[in-house]
């Protein structure tokens, strides 16, 4: 008998419902859930392609052991002794030799973000690495700065503003991020129905600019003069120095401000001085919000973009406003789960990066495990991770892998990382879990309670990633770990938060309880600074302002400038199996202008050269204006051609990596954030 259940996608941050049609074991279909109060019904490709990752025969479904080259299936049980015992050798030469590496889909697990810190604690390890410093982290130290709390994200309420402006997001394509926004088209298209207007400011005419009212080019990473500009134009412009009780130290900002002129830099940043100075006035009358994400994230300047994105709409009166810059109020609120964060507590011992939330930056990964001497990384976990294709100089670190005496990898693939461990232990499959949003619900356009029940029946012998996790943890430390299973523990943070619900009460509504709007007016008694209040002139970031170049002092750069992007059939390197979403046409090129591409000699579809200081790679040429001159666009998380690696269906469209020429040199000093876009580098004919 078939049966619809009733599941949301964890496949990206915009947590859609669906409904999932199966008959026993078989998939009949999956769509979208019109009942669901947040995503009202949208899916889009990746969604059903579910179905994909669920059936996929090269999914592992048992341990893997390499030995030399070749791969034998082995139990758990003889998984998790050899894994303790070689990990406890390794620890007695040098307690400091163990490392995590924590990757994209353990955020779209609580069942893992719940879990992993066993892993860690049974390592007694400080060298911890996560995809946050290929990612967010800039945005969660601006956040701990402004706000006391590194997971307290403020989100555009674009369900009641009038002016949302994008700086290097493409929702388009992304469907959000740091902002659970499903239906992004439809959002937009109620907010024109209001006499609204979205305005895209992006170095790529991306599909996200395509649906807005106004598109505006920007020089890569020259945000944080765009963003001073702004700052200033709208500090010139509002008439209350003071915005609300709670915010101090904006004329302090302003000082620093002064020895930057506005007409500069927006030369530098290439957008014009009059769009600026309009924006600036739309911000004033309001409502308005202006968002910020991975384009302005990943730049050596990230932690100064995000901070002075708040600014930004902190100096124009948009902060916990109707229409705004706002706070969801979420079922469980994560802000009393995870600590506040810290910075500096410890620093990483080849290159003395500071730790920030008590990680070292990915980029730092390989030099840590190549470079010798007490502390030297011996042994690498690595959980839900792909860092060969996701991290700067990803062919660096995978070489340093290769002399690894231990890699752990829990996976679901043997995939360009994964093949170098030593050991895969893969979970059960996708839709055999349960599921929450448990970090991306609060985040969210509209907030709401939706909990999954597995979908499927967990197959025979199978463990979910949070038993993998303890298990590990067990076999390292030899104590087993005490604590509820996921489940129950998200039972009793519903409990403790702030709307008190159980998870009965919210199992019984399964297309989730609608609970409104992000709620305004929840500042300052929601901030987690000591003293309650917003203060703008962080220290080290105004000190950053003031050691900043001076608008047209930076490096002069020759070259073309490379920016990447995102596809909506693609989530980062993990779906390149899916039989569904690889159809249609080659998506790993490099999109190049015709003014950059004819002197070249470079036609439609040639295959060019792009070359960096880190090295070269081949692809395909996609000329076209929709990028800005001067800027090249490449995608990320292809590369999949490499000995070892068994996804049928990607190996039959592998790409290039693009991380082969992006340099684990460039980061953003006060996050360890890396700093992809940006990075000059050469294209020419191949051949
Ligand atoms: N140049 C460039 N590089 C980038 C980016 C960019 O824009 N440009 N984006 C960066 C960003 S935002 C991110 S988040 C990182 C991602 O960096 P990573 O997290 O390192 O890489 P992913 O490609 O997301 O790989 C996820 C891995 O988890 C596995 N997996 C999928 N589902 C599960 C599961 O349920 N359980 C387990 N155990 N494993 C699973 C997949 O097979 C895959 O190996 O990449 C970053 N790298
Ligand atoms: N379909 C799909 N969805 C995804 C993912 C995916 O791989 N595929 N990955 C998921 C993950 S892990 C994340 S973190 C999110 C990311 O979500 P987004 O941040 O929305 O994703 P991107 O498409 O990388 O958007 C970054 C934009 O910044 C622009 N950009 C690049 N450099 C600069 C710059 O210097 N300045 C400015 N102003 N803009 C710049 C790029 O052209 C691009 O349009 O997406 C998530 N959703
Ligand atoms: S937008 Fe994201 S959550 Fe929604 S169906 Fe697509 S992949 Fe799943
Ligand atoms: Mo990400």
């Amino acid at each position: 008998m078939p049966q619809v259940h009733h599941r949301t996608c964890h496949i990206c941050e915009a947590n859609c419902g669906v409904l999932v049609e199966v008959d026993g074991r078989r998939i009949l279909s999956i769509r979208g859930d019109p009942d669901n109060p947040l995503s009202r019904g949208h899916i889009c490709p990746k969604g059903t392609a579910l179905q994909d990752l669920q059936e996929d025969p090269d999914r592992l479904r048992r341990p893997l052991k390499r030995v030399g080259d070749t791969w034998h299936e082995i139990s758990f049980e003889q998984a998790f002794a050899e894994i303790g015992e070689r990990t406890r050798a390794i620890l007695a030469k040098d307690p400091d030799s163990a490392a995590v590496y924590i990757g994209n889909p353990n955020a779209h697990s609580y069942g893992n973000a719940l879990n992993a810190d066993f892993l860690g604690k049974a390592l007694r390890t400080r060298n911890k690495f996560s995809a946050s410093t290929v990612d967010q982290m800039p945005h969660q130290v601006a956040n701990l700065r402004l706000w006391g709390h590194a997971s307290m994200f403020p989100i555009p309420d674009i369900d009641r503003t009038r002016t949302l402006v994008i700086l290097g997001g493409n929702p388009m394509a992304s469907n959000g991020s740091l902002w659970t926004v499903p239906d992004f088209r439809a959002r937009v298209r109620d907010l024109k129905a209001r006499g609204g207007e979205l305005i895209v400011i992006d170095p790529r005419r991306t599909e996200t600019a395509k649906i807005a009212d106004r598109h505006l080019f920007i020089r890569p990473a020259g945000d944080v003069y765009f963003l001073i500009a702004l700052l200033k134009a709208v500090r010139a412009r509002s008439p209350a120095r003071v915005v609300q009780d709670f915010v101090t130290g904006l004329d302090r900002v302003d000082e620093a401000l002064q020895r930057f002129d506005a007409e500069a830099c927006a030369a530098s940043c290439g957008v014009p001085l009059p769009e600026i100075e309009a924006l600036a006035e739309r911000f004033l009358a309001g409502p308005a919000a202006l968002y910020g994400r991975m384009g302005v994230a990943t730049q050596a300047h990230g932690t100064l973009n995000a901070w002075l994105i708040s600014l930004v709409n902190i100096a124009s009166g948009q902060l916990d406003r109707e229409g705004g810059w706002v706070f969801g109020l979420p079922a469980v609120d994560t802000v009393n789960v995870l600590p506040p964060g810290s910075i500096g507590k410890f620093a990483s011992r080849v290159s003395g990066h500071r730790s920030v939330l008590g990680e070292l930056p990915a980029a730092a990964m390989a030099e840590e495990i190549e470079t010798p001497g007490e502390g030297r990384i011996r042994a690498l976990f690595v959980v839900a991770g792909n860092p060969v294709l996701s991290t700067p100089n990803g062919a660096r670190l995978d070489k340093a892998l290769e002399c690894l005496d231990l890699l752990v990898s829990i996976d679901i693939y043997r995939n360009a990382t994964s093949r170098r461990a030593h050991y895969i232990l893969p979970p059960a499959g996708p839709l055999e879990r349960d599921h929450y949003g448990l970090f991306l619900l609060p985040m969210a356009a509209r907030t709401i309670a939706v909990y999954s029940r597995p979908t499927l029946e967990q197959e025979e012998g199978s463990l979910h990633d949070w038993e993998i996790l303890r298990g590990l943890a067990h076999a390292i430390s030899g104590e087993p770990v005490q604590a509820p299973t996921p489940r129950e523990a998200l039972d009793g943070l519903l409990r403790s938060g702030p709307y008190g619900l159980t998870l009965e009460q919210v199992e019984a509504s399964p297309s989730g309880i609608d609970l409104g709007p992000p709620p305004t007016g929840q500042l300052p008694g929601r901030l987690r600074t000591p003293d309650k209040r917003v203060t703008c002139d962080v220290e080290e970031l105004v000190e950053a302002l003031g050691a900043l170049d001076l608008p047209g002092q930076e490096d002069p750069q020759g070259g073309l400038r490379l920016i990447g992007r995102r596809h909506l059939r693609t989530n980062n390197s993990w779906l390149a199996n899916s039989r569904r979403l690889i159809k249609g046409p080659d998506r790993c090129t490099v999109m190049i202008h015709p003014d950059d591409a004819t002197p070249r000699g470079i036609a439609d579809g040639a295959t060019v050269t792009v070359r960096s200081v880190a090295g070269s790679i081949a692809l395909a040429a996609e000329v076209t204006d929709d990028m800005m001159p001067g800027t090249v666009s490449i995608p990320h998380g292809w590369g999949h051609g490499l000995p070892g690696v068994s996804m049928e269906n990607a190996l039959g469209r592998p790409g290039v990596s693009v991380n082969d020429i992006t340099l684990e040199t460039a980061m953003d000093p006060l996050s360890g954030n890396a700093a992809f876009s940006g990075v000059e580098v050469e294209v020419a004919l191949a051949g």
